[in-house]
């Protein structure tokens, strides 16, 4: 068996602030070759791993793009909803959205919590579930949207849109680490959603893989630099092996993104990074954390509560903006 994994397209009508080219088209460019590849390899059907859509009512025009790609593809796809596919990020939404509509009218098939569904070839049985986004996904409560509990075949796949992510990440951001859900049983848990993508882990024999999305929207160095990629998934006797495959569509970040922006990104970066290494050797601070290091100098220096109050207020909104210009797609 064969299956081909593209993630997070977010097919919309006009480009993105950061980019230089015109991004719907380089878009259907990718999606001709996405469709191309399928066929070449004669994959059996298609995952995406969830926002498909930049929004969750995308113009027609642009669902005529999308249309036109499967189409084209003329493979099952099978996708699980991002939080761009939904209204407020909420999955209770999903009949109002394109995505839904796209689902109920059978051109897509929408991978429900819980649900299986079968692929089998030379004795050979696997199968496939997913979980969308929702706003619990990444705390403790939600963990076992990434879990697979009760395999009944002899592989199994599982595609979650959540902020997995193989090492620590900022504090303020919610996120799940492939070392707090080991245990799962899918031999591949393949992610969306954190568009920088890691590389395949493997704990216990189970893969872990975000190949990152399909389309670059930030001028973060590291995304300039990444070239969006495929994955080609085959599942057999010996298990299930997988393959990237980068975009040859896809044209060098310098291009297609504003790098002036990007090194002025850099340059905040690193002006960051000094900031707190003064922090980390000037004070002897029991927490990394701003907001204990901001609690222990309001107890030193004697401020008044608001004067805290207002810092923390600050200091939570500029970690937002810089989760923003991250590249994750929290929001
Ligand atoms: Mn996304």
């Amino acid at each position: 068996m064969r299956f081909l994994y593209i993630t997070d397209t977010h097919f919309r009508g006009n480009s993105p602030q950061n980019r230089l080219d015109d991004f719907p088209q380089t878009l259907r460019k990718k999606m001709e070759e996405v469709v191309q590849t399928a066929q070449s390899f004669q994959v059996d059907a298609v995952f995406h791993g969830g926002d498909l859509f930049e929004v969750p009512n995308p113009a027609i025009n642009v669902v005529g793009d999308v249309v036109r790609f499967l189409k084209d593809l003329r493979k099952p796809f099978y996708i699980v909803p991002g939080n761009h596919d939904l209204f407020g990020q909420n999955p209770q939404t999903l009949s109002r959205t394109m995505l839904g509509l796209l689902g109920q009218v059978g051109l897509i098939k929408i991978l429900e919590a819980g649900e299986k569904v079968f692929f089998e070839e030379n004795g050979i049985k696997l199968q496939l579930t997913g979980q969308g986004y929702h706003f619990d996904l990444d705390t403790e409560r939600g963990r076992e949207g990434y879990l697979v509990k009760n395999k009944e075949a002899d592989l199994a796949i599982h595609i979650v849109h959540g902020m997995l992510l193989d090492r620590p990440f900022l504090q303020t951001v919610a996120y799940t680490l492939i070392d707090d859900i080991k245990d799962t049983q899918a031999d591949l848990t393949l992610t969306g959603h954190a568009h920088l993508g890691f590389k395949e882990v493997t704990v216990n024999h189970r893969k872990f893989l975000n190949p990152g999305a399909l389309v670059r929207t930030t001028v973060l160095a590291a995304e300039v630099n990444r070239r969006p990629q495929m994955v080609l998934i085959e599942a057999g006797r010996d298990g299930i092996t997988t393959k990237l495959l980068p975009l040859k569509s896809a044209l060098p970040g310098e291009q297609v993104l504003n790098i002036e922006k990007a090194t002025e990104m850099k340059l905040r970066e690193e002006r960051l990074a000094r900031i707190k290494s003064e922090v980390r050797t000037s004070g002897d601070f029991r927490s990394l954390k701003l907001e204990n290091i901001l609690k222990e100098i309001a107890q030193k220096e004697q401020l008044p509560e608001e004067v805290r109050i207002e810092a923390i207020k600050r200091i939570a909104q500029a970690e937002i903006e810089m989760a923003r210009e991250g590249g994750e797609d929290v929001s």
